[in-house]
């Protein structure tokens, strides 16, 4: 199965397969929508297309991520663990023996040359182009998506910017409050590679902001790459095709040409102002902040162009499910550094940053700390605040289980860890902004090197008897396993939580 080239193929793939749902009503993109897809979200719903939002020109896309089986649609897998596994296939590259070994190492190298993004003379997001006084935001059904949120936000956009020192490029999703026709803040937070390249320049940095992508691209904007590395090269490499970009019409970067709409523009070094408050992805607002302002030179688009957008709020949202495909995505890169992990779970609940469950396969005494201690050094996952360790037969997405090695494996005056580090532009809890405690739990089962008493074997049936009882469950005539009032294994296999296992 191959994924969709551009936004409009995306929808309609997910129109043949039932996921789609068009709203003829007249809506309002003024809290209403917002109504309207935290229900439909909440309920495991198609995604939305608005048809007619109230006061604007364009159609809107909403809730096009929101359930685990259009993310494996968008990536064209049955399950988001396939995608890791086509990114582990060349992280663990190793040199190759005998000629069709090398063969396949030269594929391989080849899909990674492949991705880079194609340059190429016209693109459908340029059919319409709007500058001068033709530049108007107003045209765009943008949301206001809660009460306390002062203005409208672009919530989906994929920010391009280009660091002026090395020339790479940086694609990210920094949500943008409206100002006016012509302008919004630009909320790029203080660990995120946009606000680098914007720190990095004298005067003015050129901006262009891509909406309506296809679901791949769209991803990958939001993926936490290294600075150095172009989002738009994992989308080429994860949708096995070159993202195609083409000149901006008014500023000196290459924007995806698939885009529906882009609008292209620049920050002034000194030109800040107070963005927000927001209905934030933890939950609560966030409260106003002083972000640069993003002036507009042109809007381009494709006819008829389609805007999309996401609602984020207390979890869980659409954006858990973009979250978990990074979670996915992200293993084999993490393993690269940390080889003992053998798998993590961020609960949707803990707006990703909050907490991160990971098993090992524990080798030393103390190994469970220096895991955690990896974690608190690597790339965004360096913000997580808390961090609980289990040994590797513990399935991190099986909350029940985890609380149970929690509870039976810890002396929390021994495994307990408070640590200190970077925290979560967004998190309101520590007493600083941007820096506070660290939670560290090592729930695996200790040695004598660790301070331990002798520790007790944990009970498992023997197999001999499994195997006797799975041979002979149709005799004792109880309804089939897993059903039918059977005692399941608990909460934790329910839910969002579910979505990772196999
Ligand atoms: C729906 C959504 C909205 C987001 N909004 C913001 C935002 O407003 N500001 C921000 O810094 N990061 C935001 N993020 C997270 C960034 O997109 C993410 O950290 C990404 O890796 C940033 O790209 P970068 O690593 O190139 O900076 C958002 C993510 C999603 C999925
Ligand atoms: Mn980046």
């Amino acid at each position: 199965m191959g994924q969709p080239s551009d936004l409009r193929e995306w929808i309609r793939l997910l129109e043949q397969e039932g996921e789609l749902v068009r709203v003829a009503a007249e809506v309002d993109p003024d809290l209403e929508i917002t109504e309207i897809v935290d229900r439909t979200v909440r309920a495991g719903g198609p995604a939305l297309l608005f048809e007619n939002p109230k006061g604007a020109r364009h159609p809107l896309l909403i809730n096009q991520f929101g359930t685990e089986r259009r993310m494996c649609l968008a990536f064209g897998v049955s399950h988001l663990d396939e995608v890791a596994a086509k990114l582990e296939d060349v992280l663990e590259m190793q040199p190759p023996q005998g000629l069709a070994e090398k063969l396949r190492g030269l594929k391989k190298l080849k899909s990674i040359a492949d991705s880079r993004p194609k340059t190429v003379s016209r693109g459908a997001c340029q059919e319409v182009v709007l500058t001068g006084d033709d530049v108007d935001l107003d045209l765009l059904p943008i949301q206001r998506c809660w009460p306390g949120d002062p203005a409208p936000f672009v919530t989906l956009p994929a920010v391009i910017t280009r660091d002026p020192h090395t020339g790479t490029r940086n694609v990210g999703m920094y949500r943008m409050q409206k100002l006016d026709r012509r302008s919004t803040y630009m909320h790029w937070q203080i660990h995120k590679d946009g606000r680098a390249d914007y720190l990095a320049t004298d005067g003015r940095i050129p901006v262009a902001v891509a909406l309506g992508l296809d679901p791949v691209t769209a991803y990958s904007a939001s993926a936490p790459l290294p600075k150095h590395i172009d989002e738009l090269m994992l989308a080429g490499f994860l949708k096995g095709e070159p993202v195609e970009v083409v000149p901006g019409k008014t500023v000196d970067l290459e924007v995806p040409a698939n885009a529906e709409i882009v609008l292209e523009g620049f920050i002034e070094k000194d030109e800040v102002g107070l963005e927000g408050p927001f209905g934030d992805h933890t939950g609560f607002y966030t409260p106003a902040e002083p972000f640069p302002i993003f002036r507009l030179t042109a809007i381009t688009m494709r006819r008829e162009a389609i805007y999309p957008s996401i609602v984020v709020g207390k979890p869980p949202q659409e954006d858990a499910w973009l979250g978990k495909a990074t979670e996915r995505i992200f293993l084999p890169a993490v393993q690269m550094t940390v080889p003992e992990i053998v798998d993590y779970d961020l609960p949707v609940a803990g707006a990703f940053h909050n907490c991160v469950i990971v098993s090992i396969r524990k080798a030393f005494p103390g190994h469970a700390h220096k895991v955690m201690h990896a974690i608190w050094g690597l790339g965004m996952l360096s913000l997580s605040k808390s961090v609980v360790v289990v040994d590797e037969h513990v399935d991190v997405h099986d909350y029940a289980q985890v609380f149970f090695y929690v509870g039976a494996n810890v002396d929390p005056k021994r495994d307990v860890v408070l640590a200190e580090g970077p925290l979560d532009h967004l998190d309101h809890a520590p007493t600083l902004q941007f820096f506070g405690g660290k939670l560290g739990i090592d729930a695996t089962a200790k040695g004598p090197l660790e301070g331990a008493r002798e520790w007790p074997e944990e009970i498992e049936m023997s197999p001999e008897v499994k195997a006797l009882v799975d041979e002979r469950w149709a005799e004792y005539g109880i309804p089939a396993h897993g059903s039918g009032g059977v005692v399941q294994n608990g909460a934790g296999r329910r839910g969002l939580s579910r979505l990772t296992r196999r």
